[in-house]
């Protein structure tokens, strides 16, 4: 470390870290690294300090220690453990994550943001001393595979076992490729404590949580909270941070699965999807039969004039509830085999792990995040405390998945035919829909994506726009992003098809009008779409499957007749819908969005106007019979 580092950071390290700890750090010829870890301890005083190389010894101490704290609880499967996050502190909070802007700087209405400089002052206040009685864990990670052109360095600094462990199941650790770029490497930092903890290792000052990005430094400081969604750098901090590198450098940072999904001869072509959290993401990427590279965050580049992707992640911080043998059986499997789960947040019983709609009768009795649970306990104003929580997750590493995508590691990523963007819209959209371009797919369906909010973020229930289904974590205009988005299109020799699913529908009784196995058969259409082996009709909010088309891959994929009233419901188009739907985009871009691009405004103008014509011929219901044969 000698010369490179300045002798007060280097005091200050040698002061903190035994012998062992200090050589892994100083392997590391990184000055910029040295100086961040030394203030991270001058400013936290940690009682320890452990440096996490590549070593499976060192991921398994983490393991053991996530344990020996007592902030993770084996479980009586191989593998299993949980962990329990308070009760007031289990899901993203909007509120308290904020952008520290500089003076004069603003990022728009649309955003949560704060002076930088009292930011800075205030979380630093809440960090002073926080992790005394703790170990802080230093961690290195690579965001794509390591050394790929898609990567991003990152360093987390956390005195949370928990976080460490599900970091090392989720990320690519990158200590060694650290130790080869040195002093040339760049890399963004993530500082979390979880504060003082009562005697069930529970966040006690939730009420001060604080989630502050600095995209300045490419910081984020995260304190008093260890709900993961809020405390794990590399998730969705990390996207924030990497959504505005990319719009700067030419590329996208999305909120996507990536899939191979499998066509006829052996074929397979790989889509991205965009889904607000808690719509069907994971559950999509991880249909069977198909191969599943990436279930919540995908990077894509144009490689030589083809958009390719990669996963920053290497596994799957999931939702339990609604996972049941039936509904996912290819996550239910492993989520009851032997193998290294953490489980959050849900009931356990007899050392098993229970969570909602698991498609079994539940214990009337366990332990859950609420303390002791039997069945009829009330909180405080007698409300009932249900099992587990709706929001309990598990996470697991794709690696041992037995439908893992074998190019997960390919650092060229894989080349995207398709994207998907899939609304929770219980009134307008059809089913499945393709857009008839680039732009007209990423404004009708992406920029428009409508949704309500779920329990994955603090104000559930909520109807809103949720651009691309990223808005939660852009840290630029939405102005800008689009922008980007659009020349991104441009610049690709053929860019990947656009889709739009709509899940959610419901018909005039309020009925879903579609059930969860028909993804599978959307899907195998999207993929002969891209490849021209299917037709489609020329609807006036993009290109519909034809019935027979469907009637066959139904009888393929899931040996069922498809009824022709079935196809009606799910693709008949509700113009007066349709139609309010246009006039609430365009409110919340011309109230919400100074900078957004006139293409918007065209594309939505001109949506408008074939819907009005439609509903000139045939008034306003439309039924996919009446259409038709695009060109
Ligand atoms: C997630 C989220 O956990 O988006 O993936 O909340
Ligand atoms: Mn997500």
């Amino acid at each position: 470390m000698g010369g490179s580092v300045s002798g007060r950071a280097h005091q200050i390290l040698r002061n903190a870290l035994d012998e062992a700890n200090f050589r892994k750090l100083a392997a590391i010829e990184n000055p910029f690294l040295h100086q961040f870890v030394a203030e991270v301890i001058e400013l936290c005083q940690p009682s320890r300090v452990f440096v996490c190389t590549d070593s499976e010894e060192d991921k398994r101490f983490i393991r053991e220690q996530a344990v020996a704290t007592g902030e993770e609880r084996p479980l009586a499967i191989e593998g299993h453990t949980v962990h329990f996050d308070g009760p007031k502190d289990q899901s993203r909070d909007r509120e308290a994550t904020k952008y520290l802007v500089p003076k004069g700087e603003s990022l728009g209405s649309a955003f949560n943001q704060i002076d930088r400089d009292e930011g800075l002052a205030e979380i630093r206040e809440l960090l002073r001393g926080s992790m005394r009685g703790h170990t802080l864990i230093v961690l290195f990670f690579s965001l794509g595979p390591v050394g790929s052109p898609f990567s991003i360095l990152c360093v987390q600094c956390t005195d949370s076992f928990y976080v460490a462990h599900n970091e090392i199941l989720l990320y690519r650790t990158a200590y060694e490729q650290f130790r080869r770029e040195g002093k040339g490497a760049e890399f963004f930092r993530f500082v979390h404590s979880s504060g003082r903890l009562d005697e069930n290792m529970v966040s006690v000052d939730w009420r001060k949580r604080r989630i502050y990005i600095d995209y300045i430094t490419n910081t984020v400081y995260s304190v008093n909270t260890q709900y993961a969604g809020n405390s794990m750098g590399l998730k969705k901090l990390a996207l924030r941070l990497a959504i505005r590198k990319a719009a700067r450098e030419g590329w996208l940072a999305e909120h996507m699965f990536i899939m191979g999904v499998h066509g006829p001869g052996g074929r397979k072509t790989y889509f991205a999807g965009a889904f607000p959290s808690g719509c069907g993401k994971t559950s999509t990427a991880m249909t069977p039969g198909e191969t599943i590279l990436a279930d919540d965050i995908a990077y894509i580049r144009n490689i030589n004039g083809e958009a390719r992707a990669v996963n920053p992640e290497i596994g799957i911080f999931g939702i339990l509830k609604g996972i049941s043998p039936d509904r996912e059986p290819l996550i239910y499997r492993i989520l009851t085999s032997p193998g290294e789960v953490i489980f959050s947040n849900v009931l356990v019983k007899d050392g098993r792990p229970y969570w909602l709609d698991m498609g079994r009768e539940l214990p009337k009795e366990g332990v859950n995040p609420w303390g002791r649970w039997w069945e009829g306990k009330t909180d405080e104003e007698g409300n009932p405390i249900p099992p587990a929580h709706k929001n309990a997750r598990y996470t697991v590493s794709l690696h041992p998945l037995p439908n893992c995508d074998p190019e997960l590691d390919n650092p060229m990523g894989v080349p995207l035919s398709g994207i998907i963007y899939g609304c929770r819209d219980a009134r307008a959209y059809v089913i499945v829909q393709q857009g008839f371009d680039w732009l007209h797919g990423i404004i009708a369906y992406g920029a428009a994506l409508e949704t309500v909010t779920m329990f994955t973020v603090l104000d559930e229930g909520k109807e809103e726009i949720n651009v691309m289904a990223v808005q939660d974590f852009l840290s630029i205009s939405v102005g800008e992003y689009l922008r980007n988005y659009i020349e991104f299109g441009k610049g690709l020799r053929e860019p990947p098809a656009v889709f739009g699913v709509n899940y959610f529908l419901l018909d005039e009784n309020g009925e879903q009008v579609a059930n969860i196995h028909e993804r599978a058969v959307w899907l195998k259409w999207m993929e002969r779409r891209v490849h021209g082996d299917v037709g489609a009709l020329l609807g006036p909010t993009g290109l519909l499957p034809k019935f027979d088309d469907l009637r066959a891959i139904y009888r393929e994929v899931l040996g069922e007749e498809y009824p022709r009233e079935r196809y009606e419901r799910q693709f008949t188009i509700r113009v007066p819908e349709n139609l309010a739907k246009i006039e609430r985009v365009e409110r919340f871009y011309q109230r919400h969005v100074p900078d957004a691009p006139e293409e918007v405004f065209q594309v939505l103008g001109a949506q408008r106007e074939r819907l009005l014509e439609a509903q000139r011929r045939f008034g306003d219901r439309l039924s996919p019979f009446q259409l038709e044969e695009a060109a």
